[in-house]
């Protein structure tokens, strides 16, 4: 055998089923590999972006890593955004990059880059194998590196020719390590904050936002009076009918400022202290009132459940969170198509256990509080607001889940970065209802022109934020690349169209003429 099959050896050995591809010539012995090994899935992704944005949307509905398949530095390059993300939601992923054999390197050329120094900006960990026989061992530690807290990016980059020569053995599977736990000090330290009678807060992220944790806190919350408050950017919220409800910070600085305003403690648990998404000339970027106490329970790596469990036991809180209800049947929205009009639709068609993929960014805004009182779902955001993520990640959440109805509810311009995540959906034949945010332009855009004041735009300037002319055929788009799609541009053909996709399984896309009348905004 050789590397390259004694690395998927082991990578299969460790629990990692499922690789999203994007090779080249120097991962062909890696390719040779998942082709003969029946354990592990292959996904095509016709653009790196989208193999990394899927990777990030599989771990975090699986909580464990696939592999992705990477050419080189440039493969790595485009792949970058995406990683960010990922990084930003904290989930396990193992990138396999390939590079020129080592004999090779010397040459100069076409392709030749620092492999290192690409990964190293987005991944956690990264290594170069030391040989054919260390490709596997290298791979081990890679799957260590990567369940490392709650998820790291782990990228190892193999050299061809230790792909290609031969080894006489895989590595055994290394286990991974326990989230950090919290110290008994900490716990009485928040507990005896909760007792003192200051208006409170938690401020919760990461892994906090699962259904266990928010009990946890909703639990506490009833206790102590403090209120349930979530990051921006959620990477996986549980939310919905039955579920303890949780106040979002909302993106802008000046609505978020005003949500804080009477804090006078905050409690973090998997988050970080909030801050403005951009600075604003003459604006704060520390977003808690001056005299608010900030403290840490758990950090995004440590145990949230066992830390919320322990603080809610401490302040003897044994009453049920108080959880929200479903929302009784409404008349189905009418008219013209605006942003309110499909978060309507979405309230009250959403299947149980749905996932949401939220890229809408300026018609996100209706979307959040219309979804409220639906029947439980996830719902997964733009993490690192590099945008471009939404389809990907959709992608990879309809493979690590195939029983559930996946929405993604995609602005148009941030569409158009990883379009190609269309044809890996049609391939795989993935249950994903893609709503299509059409209001060609890029609406957060003209908004943040005037909220920085930048000066008077011309027609120059909004020339830089304006889709039209040519008009992108959404429809036609999907089509060529095997998703039935049709166009909706009133509330009532939204509707029906909707409600269809809701009660078929496969990829299906809503091309969603919008009418932005409210004013916006999620995303940047
Ligand atoms: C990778 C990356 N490139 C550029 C940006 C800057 N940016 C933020 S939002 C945005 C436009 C978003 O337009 P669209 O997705 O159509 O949403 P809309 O604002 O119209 O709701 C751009 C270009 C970014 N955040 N990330």
């Amino acid at each position: 055998m050789n590397g390259a099959e004694r690395l998927l050896e082991t990578l299969v050995d460790s629990g990692v089923e499922l690789c999203f591809a994007n090779p080249g010539t120097s991962e062909l012995p890696l390719v040779s590999a998942i082709g003969n090994h029946e354990k592990m899935r292959a996904v095509l992704c016709l653009f790196e972006g989208v193999v990394s944005g899927a990777a990030d949307g599989y771990a975090r509905m699986s909580d464990k890593p696939a592999m992705t398949l990477l050419h080189l530095g440039s493969g790595f390059a485009n792949s970058m955004a995406n990683q960010h993300n990922a990084k930003r939601a904290h989930v396990p992923i193992i990138n396999i990059v390939g590079d020129h054999a080592t004999y090779h390197l010397q040459y100069d050329t076409p392709l030749k880059s620092d492999v290192s120094a690409h990964a190293r900006l987005s991944s956690d960990w990264t290594q170069v194998s030391e040989s054919a026989e260390d490709l596997a061992a290298s791979g081990a530690r890679a799957f260590q590196a990567s369940m490392k807290g709650w998820g790291k990016i782990a990228t190892l980059i193999a050299p061809a020719n230790h792909a290609w020569e031969e080894s006489t053995r895989s590595a055994p599977a290394l286990t991974d390590s326990e989230p950090a736990s919290i110290s008994a000090s900490s716990i009485a330290d928040v507990a005896g904050a909760l007792s003192n009678g200051k208006t409170t807060a938690l401020f919760l992220g990461g892994h906090a936002l699962r259904e266990e944790c928010l009990f946890a806190a909703g639990r506490i919350s009833r206790a102590s009076g403090a209120r349930i408050l979530c990051e921006t950017f959620p990477a996986r919220l549980q939310r919905g009918a039955g579920r303890v409800p949780v106040e979002r910070l909302p993106y802008f600085a000046e609505q978020a400022i005003e949500l804080l305003s009477d804090l006078e403690q905050l409690i973090l648990v998997g988050a970080s202290s909030p801050v403005s998404f951009f600075a604003y000339p003459g604006k704060k970027s520390l977003l808690t009132p001056d005299n608010c106490k900030v403290m840490t329970l758990a950090g995004v790596d440590q145990d949230m459940l066992f830390a919320l469990e322990e603080v809610a036991m401490a302040l003897g809180a044994c009453e049920q969170a108080a959880i929200t209800p479903l929302v009784a049947e409404q008349a189905s929205p009418k008219g013209v198509l605006t942003p309110l009009a499909i978060a309507q639709s979405l309230g009250q068609l959403m299947p149980e256990n749905a996932i949401v993929s939220d890229e809408a960014v300026t018609c996100g805004l209706a979307m959040f509080p219309a979804t409220q009182n639906a029947p439980p779902h996830d719902w997964l955001t733009l993490t690192g607001g590099a945008i471009g993520q939404g389809l990907p990640l959709s992608l990879g959440a309809a493979i690590a889940c195939p029983d559930r109805k996946v929405i993604a509810l995609q602005a148009d311009g941030s569409a158009m970065y990883t379009v190609q995540a269309l044809w890996s959906m049609a391939r795989e034949n993935t249950d994903i209802t893609v709503v299509i945010m059409n209001n060609r332009s890029y609406a957060i855009l003209n908004i943040e022109l005037a909220r920085v004041g930048a000066g008077q735009p011309t027609a120059k300037t909004l020339s830089m934020f304006d889709l039209s002319g040519p008009d992108i055929n959404w429809v036609e788009m999907a089509h060529s690349m095997g998703v039935p799609a049709t166009r909706s541009s009133t509330a009532e053909e939204f509707h029906q169209q909707f409600s269809a996709s809701m009660a078929k399984k496969g990829p299906r896309l809503i091309d969603a003429l919008v009418v932005q009348r409210e004013s916006v905004a999620m995303g940047g």
